[in-house]
């Protein structure tokens, strides 16, 4: 059975209205929550006025903190502008829809490959794996997993340099945009895999390959080219710098 990460992140209205109040400026750049500053503005008519809304996570750590791995406005960019995005796409797919108080983990299993659910998946997709990206890496990270990862790394893959080379080599073949993962598979097995655009391991009518995510890299240019151009395979290996073990050990079923 799998649990998601960041259920926390889903809560109810009027919990969201409380948390809302008492948050002031920080790196939560959610428009849900600042259209709260301006309470006439059309933002905060389009806030679904039932059910759950799904917040822009905080990073925990500074746009900078991942320099030279990965630059601060590249950051600044993905979290502010392209995951804050996805939320608020995700939230208005989401109104009047049956997907709506759902959990997020549901609602990624239940999504068809038809154009009906095409706003759903993309957005939802890129609501998840953002807030998972971001959980996944860190300032001063990187190394090796250890304890019951490790060991599960090399019952799957043989050895932990296996398993970066084909976790790596996933991430340079995709085609296009999309991402690369680990994965638990429903019979505990370890396994890498890599999905198209914001298609998640979760969404199991959509994908070949279907897991709980453990650790993701986005591979979409947005992700990597102000720093890296064309150099896709520099930032893969820059990514193996930042990996917080710790976090994505915390993810195993
Ligand atoms: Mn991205």
């Amino acid at each position: 059975m799998f649990f998601f990460l960041a259920n926390q992140y889903i809560m109810k209205k009027r919990d969201f209205l409380k948390t809302s109040a008492i948050l002031t400026v920080g790196t939560i750049l959610s428009p849900l929550i600042s259209c709260k500053n301006n309470p006439e503005s059309k933002e905060e008519e389009e806030t679904p006025e039932n059910g759950s809304v799904f917040l822009l996570p905080e990073l925990g750590y500074a746009f900078d903190a991942l320099q030279p791995h990965i630059d601060a406005k590249t950051m600044e960019i993905h979290h502010g502008k392209h995951h804050a995005g996805y939320t608020k796409k995700f939230n208005k797919a989401l109104e009047g829809s049956a997907w709506s108080g759902k959990n997020l983990e549901e609602i990624l299993a239940g999504i068809k490959d038809h154009d009906a659910d095409l706003g759903l998946r993309n957005n939802g997709g890129g609501y998840y794996n953002h807030t998972l990206f971001w959980k996944v890496i860190g300032p001063n990270k990187g190394g090796e997993p250890t304890g019951e990862l490790a060991d599960a790394i090399t019952q799957s893959f043989g050895s932990f340099e296996n398993f970066s080379n084909e976790f790596k080599d996933a991430a340079k073949t995709r085609f296009g945009s999309g991402w690369a993962w680990l994965i638990q598979e429903p019979s505990g097995k370890l396994a890498v895999s890599d999905t198209a655009n914001q298609d998640n391991p979760l969404m199991g009518n959509i994908v070949d390959q279907v897991g709980k995510p453990l650790l993701g890299l986005d591979v979409w240019e947005h992700a990597y080219y102000l720093n890296y151009q064309n150099r896709r395979g520099d930032y893969i290996n820059a990514f193996f710098n930042l990996i917080n073990w710790e976090a994505v050990a915390g993810n195993l079923g």
